[in-house]
């Protein structure tokens, strides 16, 4: 019966946690990330500082950055590992909610443990207390429950073990993953107990590989071999599956084209004669004319967002959707036969209840013939003159020539990650690294470094707008302090690339979206001079010869490289032509805007709502 404080016995538990898939076992949470304050120092920063387990702990500068890296080291882990992150009560705890949001709409499980008020009350109201008048029981950690898939306050000490193995256990699994938080007064942090022995046993976490129902399986093969047409659309969860390979085995066996959604990309290499590239708003003209005109659509592993239908409008009346999902609520989506189960195991029972049926050569020379047009638009979007300042596009195209196979590009909000999703050639499942279920401005540089932390083999590529890199330039110093090294490529165009032409096209005339003073001009602002001033090398590329020389040196260089590149607001790369639904102002004394309703109302006329009764 150890004796040891409630703090003691969390920091204990984590270190002695595993996750088990396919009989490889590895630390669920190997290290801590966090921020002190009163109510964290004593406990739990009292608990790190004299366990003795291996628990690493690291200094983030932003409470948001460190769960954006908590995320983005899970991603890379294929979501059998993650962070635990620590914070101070009050401030240090909300600003957990936005990255605990992000991680929990992308599916990825992060480990908060804010700090909260005290449980005893004796002390209240304590500094950063809320104090509700209409109740002492709530607290502002109670704004992390709608963004939590498990949330827990831990007011007496005997409740903590159940709370713990309901957190591994929700962390752990596939179906329910996501942000889990264990808020922690600090009274009760510090206080001893005596623990059963078996809390600090190893444990290993299994997480499974769900087989889909058979009949299921089976309804499913008869719509696919009846397709004459068919489209497979590849999202996230084929990666965090491992089912590539089996993506690629029935892809080929039936000749079915692949497109993938942002979280899939890089699920089948880029240069496949099957592959399509990205689908949706952010797609390839390829992927979306074959999706516009596909009878069975075979969405594995994707939650259907409004980027991959376009907001409705991709996919024809009558198409049909198989959909292989580990989560019912998804595999449900846009009335499609549902085959619930792990995407690999899924994929291989589907391949073999589809038999020897396959496509037509006229359909796959179809594909082929559209594939073919939209690379060679994409080449040509890549290259831009050496001696020219780049488009954003050729940016894409020099850091892609730069990275290895294996190297990861990092991106999440801004105009970048469409260009990235249209342009981008992975050739292995984790090189694309882009936040697209949130789109959360400042996970770059902080999703970067969990990228990196997570794969210290590869060269870790972050694209960021100069937009996201004022959210949080700050985790830039905890990559120099850890000496975690990224390659940061700073896109300044002077404010909101992709803001700014929504907004022009939706009537609000671009207001707000330019980095400019009251007058329209240019600030004094440099942002390559804030990166070298927070210890990070930086390097200024004002041409795409340049650009090019800068990232062949930041490969070579130990520790983190900022290059700073500017390039033109109001320039557009290639696009894939499909629909976003921004609903536009039904009444304006504006032109602008009166035109953007007459083409919003057009555009919306193309929303089909895929009630097909199965
Ligand atoms: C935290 C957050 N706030 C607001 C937005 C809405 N938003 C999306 S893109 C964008 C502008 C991004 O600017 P920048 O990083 O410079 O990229 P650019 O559009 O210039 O490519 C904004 C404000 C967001 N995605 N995330
Ligand atoms: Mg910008």
């Amino acid at each position: 019966m150890p004796r040891l404080t409630v703090a003691q016995a969390v920091v204990t538990f984590l270190a002695r946690q595993w996750s088990e898939r396919d009989g490889v076992r590895r630390r669920l949470v190997p290290a801590c990330f966090g921020i002190f304050g009163h109510g964290n120092v004593a406990g739990i920063g009292e608990a790190l500082a004299s366990a003795d387990v291996d628990l690493p702990y690291h200094l983030c500068r932003t409470e948001q950055g460190m769960v954006h890296t908590a995320a983005a080291y899970a991603r890379m882990t294929d979501r059998l590992s993650t962070l635990a992150c620590t914070t101070s009560i009050g401030p240090g705890a909300t600003n957990l909610v936005t990255g605990a949001a992000g991680a929990t709409i992308n599916r990825l499980p992060v480990l908060l443990l804010p700090g909260d008020i005290f449980a005893t009350r004796v002390a209240n109201p304590v500094l950063q207390e809320l104090e509700d008048p209409r109740s002492y029981d709530v607290s502002v950690t109670d704004a992390l429950r709608p963004v939590s898939r498990y949330w827990d306050r831990i007011n007496r000490p005997e409740q903590l073990p159940a709370a713990l193995l309901a957190a591994m256990r929700v962390l752990t699994d596939p179906v329910e993953t996501g942000a889990v938080t264990l808020a922690l007064p600090q009274d009760v942090q510090a206080e001893a107990y005596d623990w059963p022995d078996d809390l600090f046993a190893d444990r290993v976490w299994h997480v499974p590989r769900p087989r889909p129902d058979a009949s299921a399986v089976t309804r499913a093969a008869g719509l696919v071999t009846a397709a004459r047409r068919p489209l497979l659309v590849a999202g996230g969860g084929v990666i965090y599956s491992g089912a590539c390979d089996a993506l690629r085995a029935f892809a080929e066996t039936h000749g079915v084209p692949v497109a993938q959604t942002q979280a899939g990309t890089g699920a089948l290499p880029y240069d496949h004669p099957l592959s399509l590239g990205a689908i949706g708003v952010t797609g390839t003209t390829a992927a979306n004319a074959v999706a516009a005109g596909a009878d069975v659509v075979i969405g594995i592993g994707t939650r259907y967002s409004d980027f991959t239908t376009a907001s409705g409008t991709l996919f024809g009346e009558d198409a049909r959707f198989v959909n292989l999902n580990v989560t019912g609520f998804d595999a449900a989506k846009l009335s499609g036969a549902q085959v619930v189960g792990d995407a690999r195991e899924s994929l291989t029972a589907l391949d073999a209840a589809c038999g020897g049926w396959a496509t037509g050569s006229a359909y796959r020379a179809e594909v082929a013939e559209l594939a073919r047009r939209w690379a060679a638009v994409a080449e040509a979007a890549r290259r831009s003159a050496p001696d020219a300042r780049p488009s954003q596009t050729a940016v894409i195209g020099a850091v892609n020539d730069a990275a290895g196979p294996r190297d990861v590009v990092v991106c999440a909000a801004g105009s970048m990650p469409g260009d990235l999703h249209r342009l981008w050639r992975s050739a292995d499942p984790k090189s694309y690294h882009v936040e697209y279920g949130y789109s959360c401005m400042g996970y770059e540089i902080a999703g970067g470094i969990g990228v990196k932390l997570a794969a210290p083999d590869r060269e870790v590529f972050v694209l960021v707008g100069d937009g996201s890199y004022l959210m949080l330039p700050a985790e830039l110093v905890t990559a120099v302090a850890d000496g975690v090294k990224l390659i940061v490529v700073l896109v300044d165009n002077q404010g909101f690339a992709s803001i700014g032409r929504l907004s022009e096209s939706v009537g609000a005339q671009r207001l707000g979206t330019a980095y400019t003073d009251r007058s329209g001009g240019r600030l004094p602002v440099d942002l390559g001079a804030n990166a070298a001033s927070f210890g990070a090398r930086l390097i200024r590329a004002g041409t795409t010869a340049q650009l090019r020389d800068a990232l062949a040196a930041a490969r070579a260089a130990d520790g983190t490289t900022v290059i700073h590149v500017e390039t033109d607001r109001f320039e557009a790369g290639p696009e894939g032509g499909a629909w976003w639904d921004v609903p536009v102002a039904e009444v304006s004394t504006t032109t602008a805007a009166r035109a953007a309703r007459a083409g919003y109302e057009a555009g919306r006329k193309g929303r089909r709502r895929h009630l097909h009764p199965g």
